[in-house]
């Protein structure tokens, strides 16, 4: 599953140029018995099967060897907290961390505790297995380690590190069915361009995402242009 970062786009090149490493461990390697089993059968009954505690906890004490006492854990679950652009950030200055991908019906909550396990989200529904939700995590961060992203890419990125969504995008033909573009992006006045951009950009959170404007830390120009917003709203709004 993970030849999808490891060999691909901007994560397949950061691992090229040997900017970041990500190795996959089969746990089936610390498995028990003949059957190399990971799993079994939950206490108290029901559906479905339990991943075996002693497997992980092998994996990563020899992980904590290698790597040292203090490397992280992250468990990619629902029941986990909501992984935000913050926490990519952080996780991006690391030098290791283990995420353990669970399958099943999840881990024996004693192997997450023993091997001090942070529980993380990417979203609020239900995916068959966590490897989907590491690599979401995996290209995430890596796109936030130095010297992977051109130049050209790096810019917008810039969208959501400042806590605003993005603004919109236009390319050729200038007129598309009888569509065509502001025609601001024309004028060649780039100073101009990012002005209307910035507006785009906070008049889109201010309509789509409100919650986003609550923990922004705007400047004084784009506070500026919230308030014009706001009022232009008003306007609209009066009978
Ligand atoms: N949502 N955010 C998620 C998930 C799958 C059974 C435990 C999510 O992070 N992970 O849905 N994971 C389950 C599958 C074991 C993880």
């Amino acid at each position: 599953m993970f030849s999808a970062v490891k060999e691909f786009g901007v994560t397949g090149r950061a691992i090229k140029n040997g900017l970041v490493t990500v190795d996959v461990i089969d746990l089936r390697q610390f498995g028990q018995g003949n059957y190399r089993q990971i799993d079994d059968r939950p206490f108290g009954g029901g559906p479905g099967m339990v991943m075996l505690a002693e497997p992980i906890i092998q994996c990563v004490s020899q992980l904590k060897r290698k790597y040292g006492d203090e490397i992280p854990v992250m468990y990619l679950s629902p029941q986990g907290r909501r992984l935000e652009q913050k926490q990519i950030n952080q996780f991006s200055n690391l030098s290791h961390f283990i995420l353990l991908c669970g399958r099943y019906e999840g881990v024996d909550q004693r192997a997450l505790d023993i091997i001090r396990a942070q529980e993380w989200s990417i979203g609020d529904y239900v995916l068959s297995g966590g490897e989907l939700a590491a690599m979401v995590l995996i290209d995430a961060v890596v796109r936030q380690i130095d010297g992977v992203l051109g130049n050209c890419e790096s810019i917008h990125n810039d969208s959501f590190a400042n806590g605003l969504l993005d603004c919109v995008h236009y390319t050729r033909p200038q007129s598309i069915r009888g569509r065509s573009i502001p025609d601001v992006l024309l004028s060649g006045d780039h100073v101009s361009i990012e002005q209307w951009r910035l507006k785009q950009s906070i008049s889109r959170t201010w309509e789509r995402r409100p919650d986003l404007l609550e923990n922004a830390e705007l400047d004084e120009q784009q506070k500026q242009i919230l308030e014009e917003i706001q009022n232009e709203q008003r306007v609209m709004e009066k009978p």
